[in-house]
C-alpha cells in the first residue's frame, strides 16, 4: 500500500491545479483537511468541494472545470469506471469497497486490508499526505475521521493501520489512549448532564432525568464545587473509578445488555495540541462536531477547523 501510495502521491505533485472532492461527514472533512494541509505544505494551489454522493452529473461538472488532477478522498471506489470514462486524472484515496482498482487508486481492500475498521478514509488520506512529505503529525486527524466512521465500536479500540496511526501520534505527541468511559461529553459538559444526555447506552432512569442522575451522582459520593459540577476530565482517578462501577452496577440491575454496558468503558483518545474542556479535544467529540457542520451544510467551517481555525465555530454567538 506504501508503493501505491508513493506512486499516487507523485501523480499529485506533477500537477498545480488541483482539485480535492471530499464526503460530506467527519471521515470525509478529516480527510479533505489532511489532503489540503499537505498540499499547502507543498506549496499548491488547490480548492475543495463536498458532496454527500459522487455521481455521474457531478463527476461532469468537475470535468468542465478542467482541474489538472483531481482527488477524490473518502469516497470514489466505487466510481473509478465513470471516473475513467470522463476523462478525469484523479487519484482516489478511499476505504470504502471497490468496484476496480487502478494505479492512482489508493484502497485498503485491494490490499486485503479491511476498510471497516482497520482504515478509515482520513486513515488512507494520511498515508497519502505522509508520501508527499513531513505530514506525520496530522495523525490526530486521520483518528478523528476513524473515530468518526465508528472503527473503534466494535472491538473497544482502533486497531491494524489504525493502530500504527495512533502509535505515531503517540509518539509524535499528537495523541493519547487511554481507556476511559466511552460517554460523549467527558471535555464539555458536567458530568450529571454528561449522564443526562446518555443515548449510548440509554439508561433507563437516568437519561432525561437530570435530578435522578444528580442523585445517583450523590450515591457515589462524588464531590460539588460550588454550585457547579464539575466535568469529567475534572475528576480525579478514584472518582471515576467510582462513577463506572456505580454506572456498570446501575445498568445490570436495569437489564441493560452485556455487550451494551462493556462498551461503557473503551479505549479514548485526546487530541493533546487542542485546548482541554473544547469539543476539538476528544476524538469523539471531535468527530461529532463535524458531523453535525456537515449536517447544516457547514462543511467549509468543518474543514476550516479541522485546519487550525479556531474561531469559525464561534458564528454560533
Ligand atoms: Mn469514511
Amino acid at each position: 500500500m506504501e508503493t501505491r501510495a508513493r506512486q499516487c502521491a507523485a501523480a499529485i505533485l506533477k500537477e498545480n491545479n488541483i482539485h480535492v472532492v471530499s464526503h460530506i461527514d467527519a471521515d470525509g472533512l478529516t480527510s479533505a483537511a489532511i489532503i489540503c494541509t499537505a498540499l499547502e505544505r507543498a506549496g499548491k494551489d488547490y480548492s475543495v468541494d463536498f458532496v454527500r454522493q459522487l455521481d455521474g452529473s457531478i463527476l461532469g461538472k468537475i470535468a468542465d472545470t478542467n482541474p489538472s488532477i483531481t482527488v477524490f478522498t473518502d469516497l470514489g471506489s466505487g466510481m473509478l469506471e465513470q471516473i475513467n470514462s470522463m476523462g478525469l486524472n484523479a487519484v482516489v484515496s478511499d476505504h470504502h469497497i471497490p468496484t476496480g482498482d487502478g494505479p492512482y487508486h489508493l484502497n485498503p481492500h485491494v490490499f486485503n486490508i479491511n476498510g471497516a475498521y482497520e482504515i478509515s478514509g482520513s486513515g488512507v488520506t494520511f498515508l497519502l499526505a505522509r508520501a508527499m512529505g513531513r505530514n506525520d503529525d496530522l495523525a490526530d486527524l486521520a483518528v478523528v475521521g476513524a473515530v468518526g466512521d465508528l472503527q473503534h465500536v466494535k472491538q473497544g479500540k482502533l486497531i491494524g493501520i489504525n493502530r500504527q496511526i495512533v502509535k505515531l501520534g503517540m509518539e509524535n505527541g499528537t495523541i493519547h489512549c487511554q481507556r476511559d468511559l466511552t460517554m460523549f461529553g467527558k471535555q464539555t459538559r458536567p458530568v450529571f448532564k454528561m449522564l443526562q444526555y446518555s443515548s449510548d447506552p440509554y439508561l433507563p432512569g437516568l437519561s432525561g432525568n437530570e435530578e435522578a442522575c444528580i442523585g445517583f451522582l450523590k450515591d457515589t459520593g462524588l464531590r460539588f464545587q460550588g454550585e457547579k459540577w464539575l466535568r469529567w476530565i475534572d475528576l480525579e482517578q478514584d472518582e471515576k473509578q467510582r462513577v463506572i462501577s456505580g454506572l456498570i452496577q446501575y445498568c445490570m440491575s436495569a437489564g441493560i445488555a452485556v455487550n451494551k454496558i462493556e462498551r461503557l468503558v473503551g479505549e479514548v483518545y485526546t487530541l493533546l495540541r487542542e485546548r482541554e474542556g473544547t469539543e476539538t479535544r476528544d476524538a469523539s467529540e471531535y468527530s461529532t462536531l463535524l458531523n453535525a457542520t456537515a449536517r447544516y451544510d457547514r462543511a467549509m467551517t468543518g474543514l476550516a477547523v479541522c485546519q487550525g481555525d479556531r474561531d469559525a465555530g464561534d458564528q454560533r454567538k
